[in-house]
C-alpha cells in the first residue's frame, strides 16, 4: 500500500472524545520507550507525524492520525513507566484500558515490544488480558536494528516458546525498525489486507 497522505487528526484523553469510529483502525500500544511513535512515522513514511523522544513517557494521549482519508492510525501512551505515580498509573491504564475495548472499529491492537529483551512480566500480563477480553492483536517487534540477524532468530523463537507454554495458537509477528525500515512492507501489506474486512458500523 502506498501512503499518499497522513494527517494528524485529534488528541483525547478518554475514549468517548475519539472520533466517530467510521473507518478503519490501528492502535500501537506496549511499553514506554518500546518505540511506538517511531514505528508510526516510520510506515506512514513522515519523520515528524508522530512525537518521539528518548526519555519514556513521551506520548500521554491517544492521537488518532488518518491515513489516506481512509483508515485511522492511533498513537498511545505507553505502560509501565516506573517513574509515574500509582494513581497516575491507573488513571491511565483505565484509559488505555477503555479505549481498546470500546473502539468497534478497531480492526487489530499493534502490541510493540522490544526485540533485545527477555520476555517481561507486564507484556505477558497484557497479552493475557487480550486473549481474555478478545482483542484482535498482533505482534511488532522494535529495535531489529539493535542486533545481529541470529540474535533476532533467536529471541523471536524464544518469545514464541513462552507464548506457547500459555497459547495454542500464536498471533501474527513482524520484525520492525524504525531506523531501517524492517518490516514496513510487512505492517502495511497486513493494514492493507485487513482493512477489506471492515465493516462500517
Ligand atoms: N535504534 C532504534 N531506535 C529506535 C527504534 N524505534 C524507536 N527508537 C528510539 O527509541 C526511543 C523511543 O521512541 P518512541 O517512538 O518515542 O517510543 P514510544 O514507545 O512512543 O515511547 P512513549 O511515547 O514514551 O511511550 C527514541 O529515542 C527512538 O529514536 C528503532 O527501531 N531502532
Ligand atoms: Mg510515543
Amino acid at each position: 500500500m502506498k501512503i499518499n497522505d497522513a494527517k494528524y487528526l485529534i488528541s483525547s484523553t478518554d475514549v468517548n472524545s475519539c472520533p466517530a469510529p467510521d473507518k478503519p483502525e490501528y492502535a500501537f500500544i506496549g511499553r514506554s520507550n518500546v518505540g511506538k511513535s517511531s514505528l508510526i512515522n516510520m510506515i506512514t513514511g513522515r519523520k515528524k507525524l508522530a512525537k518521539i523522544s528518548s526519555t519514556p513517557g513521551k506520548t500521554i494521549t491517544i492521537n488518532h492520525f488518518v491515513i489516506n482519508d481512509q483508515w485511522y492510525l492511533v498513537d498511545l501512551p505507553g505502560y509501565g513507566f516506573a517513574k509515574r505515580s500509582k494513581t497516575e498509573r491507573l488513571k491511565w491504564q483505565k484509559m488505555i484500558r477503555n479505549y481498546i475495548l470500546g473502539r468497534p472499529n478497531m480492526l487489530t491492537l499493534f502490541l510493540l515490544i522490544d526485540i533485545r529483551i527477555e520476555p517481561q512480566q507486564i507484556d505477558l500480563e497484557f497479552i493475557d488480558w487480550l486473549g481474555i477480553s478478545n482483542i484482535p492483536f498482533a505482534i511488532a517487534f522494535t529495535k531489529a536494528d539493535k542486533l545481529k540477524i541470529n540474535q533476532v532468530a533467536n529471541n523471536l523463537n524464544n518469545y514464541k516458546k513462552k507464548l506457547s507454554e500459555n497459547w495454542d495458537e500464536l498471533p501474527t509477528m513482524m520484525i520492525t525498525s524504525a531506523s531501517t525500515d524492517i518490516g514496513k512492507d510487512e505492517v502495511l501489506n497486513f493494514i492493507e489486507k485487513t482493512n477489506k474486512v471492515f465493516l462500517p458500523v
